[in-house]
């Protein structure tokens, strides 16, 4: 296994898992290479589910080794929603600033001690034999008030314990070490280079 295509549209997934698999022996490509792939639909109830359907629609169009990642922010009070909704908790093709609003709104007088949310990451491989799946989580809490503009999605609500600052004012460099796709990620890797 030489080649992996990573199965994500997502550009701020994307600039991540490339700096997380970076220096590894393999030739890395995502879709967005590919433009005949067509588009998967996301409509599993968890994120295990659209992980794994992402990779192996893919795996199907492609044979290449895939990497997919589902993934979403869960808040506590909020039932753990928005969850494998994330992307479109506002509705269809909004923008994440659109999200971050609803957020807000629905969080609208909770106070400081009931914001408590986690990132939760699944990834997916699927290879010509073999299915598996990876995840990760980073806990945290939700803020009255966007900060940071770095990263994507739910990033400026977002500071993970230990920390005062969102991840959108973190650096890619300390958001890989801690965040929920690295820790998922990290895994993948170990599990890639125990097939070496
Ligand atoms: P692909 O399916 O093409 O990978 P997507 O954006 O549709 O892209 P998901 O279905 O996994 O991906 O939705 C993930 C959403 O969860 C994403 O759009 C963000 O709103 C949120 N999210 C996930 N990881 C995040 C992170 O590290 N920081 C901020 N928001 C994140």
């Amino acid at each position: 296994m030489s080649q992996l295509i990573l199965a994500t549209r997502n550009k701020g997934k994307l600039k991540e898992i490339q700096a997380l698999l970076s220096g590894l022996p393999y030739e890395i490509h995502s879709v967005l290479d590919y433009p005949n792939i067509p588009e998967v639909v996301e409509d599993g109830e968890t994120l295990e589910v659209n992980a794994l359907k992402k990779a192996r629609e893919v795996f199907l169009a492609s044979n290449i080794p895939t990497i997919a990642d589902d993934s979403g922010l869960e808040v506590y009070s909020l039932n753990m929603m928005p969850g494998v909704i994330s992307a479109r908790y506002a509705g269809e093709n909004v923008t994440y600033a659109e999200n971050n609003q609803k957020l807000l709104k629905e969080l609208e007088n909770v106070p400081a001690k009931k914001r408590q949310a986690r990132f939760r990451c699944v990834i997916a491989l699927v290879t010509s034999t073999e299915e598996i799946l990876f995840e990760g989580f980073c806990k945290g809490k939700i803020i009255e008030e966007l900060r940071g503009s770095n990263g994507f999605g739910y990033d400026p609500l977002f500071i993970p314990d230990g920390f005062t600052a969102t991840f959108a004012e973190l650096s890619l460099e300390i958001k890989n070490i801690i965040s929920h796709r690295a820790l998922a990620m990290n895994q993948l890797k170990s599990y890639l280079s125990d097939l070496k």
